[in-house]
């Protein structure tokens, strides 16, 4: 028995033209709409809630950033493979197959009204999917000949019908796609234009002069990304809104221009993410300016057992912050630019919170909008529900950058060079082993506190031969970062980055 028949490759194909039209009217939908109603977006964003820690840990560490895109393919690829069934089905049981598409709406819609930060009209992109592609189906197989012609292929007559159809459908799906892809290039083009145009004051705090070594400042649009939106939320700066509020005396809103009237600090900060493997990329430093977190609190006044501060963002993430870290004197701050520019979308404009010393997660949301003063006992912020630690200070770690790993080198006299950070304790010192040799101390450049990382460097004799490279680094309170390998979970890697190096003529 054959379990296709020839007529199931036209079926497939007619089921995965019906997809394809409902999909690109409800993402011209979503792009009028806001683009968080897409329900693409939403089943991603629900996969993504839904995955175990220890394969988001897995992904990170194999894919990076290259996760979002791969997590859509994916759902591209079932979807294709759902609809390509529905089609064969539809071939005897048209009813039935058109009803899975409009179950296929409905869960796309449940996914996307179930998202944290849902909206009443989120819904109707889906909707649409699921009443578009159930009768285009109905349409393309009626418009399929009954009759095989006596080649086995189909009539003539019939087969030109169809294939007008079946194009019709094709085209208004690829033009409905790139209405939606130009809309969206139009609207980002605008938001960059309106953030452009913002001007930011003048900090009433500012901070020393720039370190000149290369390398010290990450490029802004270098700068490491980690979060959980598959879109980028767009919020408008001028309905923008802040409120801190939860077990406070007196609850505080300010819109854009109330919180910069507060006066800007600006300061030097490396940010870094506790999913950074030993050696791994995801951190980075910049010129950070914003209002001091701390006054705001007090003005709003603490309750005495409110000893989580919950921050919430316009993408309906969580994230917890320890009360007492954000008022021991450190520069928390709601920032608003990075290297003197208005920050840019990914990075959480127009304000995000930023808390030097803890790891991302745990006291730097982006697109903020909410401060809640909360208890631990009562509220567990999105990460630490998936396990991650609730107190989440950095811990040391350091890195060599130059040679890298498995390099081929010249014998001779090599300069070795890295970075080291221990943020809120500072460097100490950092030594380098080669081979199995003794430990030496590495030269430390200038940095301007505690906050950022430090830039060293090493000089070394290089042999020929292949040569390993190890780095520890030791902090402020004259700890020796810890040999013993941790992978990120739950409160940040552990260990010396270790790399080979061949060194010949
Ligand atoms: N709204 C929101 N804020 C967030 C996140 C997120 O997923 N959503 N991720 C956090 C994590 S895990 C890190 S490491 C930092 C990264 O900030 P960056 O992308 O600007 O480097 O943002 C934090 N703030
Ligand atoms: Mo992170």
């Amino acid at each position: 028995m054959r379990i296709f028949r020839r007529g199931d490759l036209v079926g497939a194909g007619c089921g995965i033209l019906a997809a394809a039209a409902g999909v690109a009217v409800a993402e011209l939908g979503a792009t009028l709409l806001r683009p968080e109603s897409s329900p693409l977006i939403g089943i991603g964003s629900t996969v993504i809630d839904l995955t175990p820690t220890p394969v988001k840990e897995y992904a990170v560490r194999t894919v990076g950033t290259y996760d979002k895109p791969l997590l859509l393919a994916g759902i591209g690829a079932v979807l294709v493979l759902v609809a390509a069934s529905l089609g064969v089905l539809g071939q005897r049981r048209l009813r039935l197959a058109q009803a899975g598409f409009g179950v296929l709406g409905l869960v796309a819609a449940a996914t996307v009204w179930t998202r944290p930060a849902a909206q009443p009209f989120d819904a109707v992109p889906s909707f649409l999917a699921g009443l578009v592609a159930a009768p285009i189906l109905g349409i393309l197989l009626h418009r399929l000949p009954r009759v095989p012609s006596s080649s086995g292929g189909l009539a003539a007559a019939g087969r030109r019908r169809f294939l007008i159809a079946a194009g019709a459908v094709a085209g208004t799906a690829v033009a409905a796609g790139g209405v939606a892809g130009v809309t969206r290039r139009l609207a980002a083009a605008s938001d960059a234009r309106s953030r452009e145009a913002i001007r930011l004051p003048a900090p009433v705090q500012p901070t020393g002069p720039r370190i000149t070594t290369p390398g010290f400042y990450t490029p802004v649009d270098e700068f490491y990304r980690v979060d959980t939106a598959l879109t980028v939320p767009r919020v408008d700066v001028d309905r923008w809104r802040l409120r801190i509020h939860g077990l406070v005396d007196r609850p505080i809103t300010l819109d854009f221009d109330e919180l910069l009237s507060r006066g800007l600090i600006e300061r030097d900060i490396t940010l870094n993410c506790v999913s950074n493997e030993v050696g791994g990329p995801y951190i980075g430093t910049t010129r950070w300016l914003g209002v001091p977190l701390a006054p705001l609190l007090r003005e709003a006044g603490v309750d005495a057992d409110a000893d989580q501060v919950v921050a919430r963002s316009a993408d309906g993430m969580t994230l917890g912050t320890p009360t007492a870290t954000l008022l021991d004197g450190r520069d928390a701050m709601l920032a608003v630019g990075m290297d003197g520019r208005p920050l840019p979308p990914e990075h959480g404009f127009p304000v995000r919170m930023l808390t030097p010393g803890l790891y991302g997660y745990a006291g730097s949301c982006k697109w903020i909008t909410e401060v809640e003063l909360a208890r631990f006992a009562d509220f567990d912020a999105y990460w630490v529900r998936r396990g991650w630690a609730r107190e989440a200070p950095v811990k040391t770690a350091s890195r060599i950058d130059r040679p890298a790993a498995f390099a081929h080198i010249a014998p001779g006299d090599v300069t070795v060079a890295g970075v080291a950070w221990a943020q809120g304790r500072g460097i100490d010192s950092v030594e380098l082993q080669v081979d199995n040799g003794p430990w030496e101390p590495a030269e430390l450049l200038t940095s301007p506190g505690r906050d950022t990382w430090v830039q060293w460097r090493h000089r070394w004799h290089a042999t020929i031969g292949g040569h390993t490279l190890r780095v520890r680094a030791t902090d402020g309170t004259g700890r020796t970062q810890p040999e013993r390998r941790a992978t990120p979970f739950p409160d940040g890697a552990t260990g010396w980055h270790t790399l080979a190096v061949t060194v010949s003529p």
